[in-house]
């Protein structure tokens, strides 16, 4: 398996309970490396953009008030298999179904307010971090 790169986020809840460095330990120890990260406080628009593929869902309105509630950090994370590691650390959507020792069984409060994003195929990996990040932002 090839490095790839894959786009992570760490959502209002988690930085406005100060988790942004315990959450990018646990990324890091999953083997994956911080190649680009900044922090954005993104508008309505800019969290209906970025989530466009969920605009028919019920939980759009709420999924999108929520992401422009409070800064976010953005990344992206390089490694081996890195978006499906990505997603194991991350943990279910929903964290009372999550593993032990993911990142949202440990910090999400529920379903929507669940700390992290994470791509979950290599076509939108690709898309979102092109989403965030010019080309120059990236350093690997
Ligand atoms: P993400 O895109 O944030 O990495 O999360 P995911 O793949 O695990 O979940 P997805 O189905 O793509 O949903 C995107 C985000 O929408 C919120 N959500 N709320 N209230 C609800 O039932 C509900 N379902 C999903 C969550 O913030 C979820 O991460
Ligand atoms: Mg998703």
């Amino acid at each position: 398996m090839a490095t790839e790169r894959t786009f992570s986020m760490i959502k209002p809840d988690a930085t406005k309970r100060n988790l942004t460095g315990a959450i990018t330990k646990k990324l890091e120890e999953a083997g994956l490396r911080v190649v680009a990260s900044k922090r954005v406080w993104m508008s309505r628009r800019q969290a209906e953009a970025f989530y466009a593929v969920h605009k028919e869902r019920p939980f759009f309105g709420e999924l999108t008030e929520f992401m422009s509630s409070g800064p976010t950090v953005v990344q992206v994370l390089e490694g081996e298999n890195a978006i499906a590691k990505n997603r194991e650390v991350m943990g279910a959507t929903n964290p009372a179904e999550a593993a032990e020792g993911t990142i949202r069984k440990e910090f999400a409060n529920s379903i929507g307010e669940n700390s992290v994003h994470g791509s979950d195929a290599a076509d939108t990996a690709a898309e979102e971090i092109a989403f965030w990040f010019a080309g120059h932002e990236i350093v690997g």
